[in-house]
């Protein structure tokens, strides 16, 4: 196995919640700084136009959105702490509606109270990724009672589903919990009012501690550059080929752009398909910083349509 690179920077919280998972399972991890907003021109090259954060590498393979890069995980490293086989897709179901309906709210109360002191260019960029075209502050500032209304309602049945003890599926800490721990984590730092709103809710503080307190963080920061070397020498380890699926004509070698579903600012990734089964989409990706590497996205949440 390659070394494992998170491109990230440190108050992300989805890159959170990959340097949750790694230091969850053990696995020690290299760490690229990137930029909080574009342009990324050290990581561009990598993932041919995906501009969010975190993105891993493993030589030349290079996932994108943190659904793909904790399979990725389990996958190229074996370590199945985090997704428990017979239990994964249930996982995986319960943190894909976290990731988006609950994370998304979150995100409208952190970002409505940054209104007046967070840099303007930070403001405008997030809006349009998370809320679309149209959104305005006045907008935001109006719905935000509503927004807290439907946070807590989410939190309080996440909150009833964990008992007195162990994690959300079992037992053992899962990929669930971490979801849970990073979620509360972000509400918690970001939010003036997050400390005292995050009491109302035990279970969850009770897993945000457990997760925080089991984590062992082994990282070595990269020079980006060297993350470009590293891919530049190395060959994909990943499969080719296009499983067949009712109703979809993609086929391997076709050119095509693939972008979050969500109405979002969101450039689309442009690559010859490479690779797709139920859960995956890979392509093709060339640039002269990095030569042939191979840039993987989920399936679920995407839009994949061909340009020819
Ligand atoms: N669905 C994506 C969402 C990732 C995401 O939205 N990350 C935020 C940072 S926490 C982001 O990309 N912000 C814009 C940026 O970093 O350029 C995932 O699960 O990885």
């Amino acid at each position: 196995m390659s070394d494992l690179i998170l491109h990230h920077y440190w108050p992300s919280p989805f890159a959170h919640k990959i340097r949750l998972a790694l230091g969850l399972s053990g696995i020690p991890w290299k760490s690229v700084e990137i930029p909080r907003v574009p342009p990324k021109p050290l990581l561009m090259p990598l993932t041919a136009g995906y501009r969010r954060t975190p993105v891993l590498q493993s030589g030349a393979d290079v996932y994108c959105d943190t659904q793909n890069i904790v399979r990725a995980l389990a996958e190229v490293t074996e370590n199945h702490q985090l997704l428990p086989t017979e239990r994964r897709e249930k996982i995986l179901a319960f943190t894909d509606w976290v990731d988006g309906t609950v994370f998304n709210l979150a995100a409208r109360v952190v970002l409505t109270s940054a209104l007046d002191t967070a840099p303007a260019e930070f403001i405008q960029d997030r809006g349009g990724l998370y809320f679309g075209p149209n959104w305005t502050p006045e907008g935001l500032k109006s719905q935000l009672p509503g927004v807290i209304l439907q946070l807590a309602a989410h939190l309080h049945s996440i909150d009833s589903g964990l008992s007195g003890q162990g994690g959300l599926i079992s037992n053992e800490l899962s990929y669930a919990d971490v979801t849970i721990a990073y979620l509360a984590w972000f509400i918690r730092g970001r939010w003036d009012q997050g400390p005292e709103f995050l009491q109302q809710f035990a279970n969850i503080e009770r897993i945000e501690r457990e997760v925080h307190d089991v984590v062992c963080e082994a990282y070595e920061d990269l020079p980006a550059e060297d993350a470009l070397k590293l891919a530049a020498n190395s060959e994909s380890q990943s499969p080719s080929g296009v499983t067949e699926q009712c109703g979809v004509a993609l086929k391997q070698g076709m050119q095509v752009a693939i972008k979050p579903q969500a109405e979002t600012s969101d450039q689309p990734v442009v690559g010859r398909l490479r690779y797709l089964d139920r859960f995956r989409v890979s392509i093709d990706h060339h640039a002269p910083e990095v030569g042939d590497v191979v840039v993987h996205l989920p399936v679920a949440g995407y839009q994949i349509q061909s340009c020819e």
